[in-house]
């Protein structure tokens, strides 16, 4: 876990980080953490990370472009040595909060948080300790959407139930079950799905989730709603593919490969163990190459 005191220390950084940029991983839980924070302070930019499985000197370039003071990294096991030394050369302090256990190297001068390197072990997300640092009651919301995402069910859970009860219902046992079955699932599955869009209308949507001022915004079914189309578009896709996988459930395990233009393995792979619980659950993505055979 992550104690009071770094807690502490977290809140600092913030609050002297004048223009932070925030690299986060691109999914609930990486793009939750990043909202916790910026709102907490209220100023910072935030970028979300697609590069696999480290954050690769290709966001150096952002380093130049956006000129923060600040760079805080969240949810992403790696970051690549030559990112370290663009953000040196810069002199930026740099802030990285991760739940995943790895060891990291080159870590002189960088302040490092990872609930695994305590003495109490813990690996609660990032979103989690975000929530922790931040605690603005109008952003529970936030901090229960991204755990959730990260497969895991906070105890603040209770505190949001009694806070909205419509997004929520009751004798909810897993994360899993909050994610499939309940209204802040659904945003949830908003979130991540809307991460899976051109960058600039990533930008719009950041833009629009630093501003917010409630949930339910997010699931208001009108057509300058954005981030819901961009769900409905994802989700038709998203649906088709389960219900082909459904078809590949075979007495101990399912097995699902597909392909296409889309990656949503660790979405299909997370339902698929929600709703067979008992099996092992494989999902592959092939990624199509056009094929550039010509005749001589
Ligand atoms: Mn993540």
């Amino acid at each position: 876990m992550l104690t009071e005191k770094q807690l502490n220390e977290i809140r600092e950084h913030l609050s002297k980080a004048q223009n932070p940029l925030f690299f986060f991983d691109n999914d609930a839980d990486g793009l939750c953490a990043f909202l916790l924070l910026a709102r907490y302070i209220g100023r910072g930019k935030g970028v979300a990370i697609k590069s696999f499985p480290d954050l690769n000197v290709s966001y150096a370039r952002k380093l130049y472009e956006l000129k923060p003071d600040y760079v805080f990294v969240l949810d992403k096991p790696i970051i690549s040595p030559d990112f370290f030394d663009e953000a040196r050369k810069l002199n930026l302090p740099l802030v990285w909060i991760d739940h995943h256990d790895v060891k990291p190297e080159n870590l002189q001068d960088v302040y490092y948080y990872n609930p695994l390197k305590q003495e109490k072990k813990s690996s609660e997300p990032v979103t989690y300790w975000s929530w922790k640092v931040s605690r603005k009651k109008e952003d529970l919301w936030l901090g229960v959407s991204g755990c959730v995402g990260d497969n895991f069910l906070p105890e603040f859970v209770e505190e949001f139930e009694r806070q909205y009860p419509n997004l929520y219902k009751e004798n909810v046992k897993t994360a899993f079950q909050a994610l499939y079955e309940t209204e802040i699932g659904k945003i949830t599955r908003v979130l991540s799905f809307a991460l899976k869009d051109r960058t600039s209308n990533v930008v719009r949507m950041l833009k629009f989730l630093l501003n917010v001022k409630s949930p339910e915004e997010i699931l208001k079914d009108e057509p300058k709603n954005h981030i819901l189309f961009r769900f409905n578009q994802v989700n038709k896709k998203y649906q088709k593919l389960m219900g082909k996988a459904r078809k590949f459930v075979k007495e101990k395990m399912v097995y699902f490969q597909y392909g296409g233009d889309l990656s949503l393995s660790a979405d299909i792979a997370n339902e698929l163990s929600y709703r067979y619980p008992d099996k092992i659950v494989i999902v592959s993505y092939l990624k199509f190459r056009r094929c550039d055979r010509r005749r001589a």
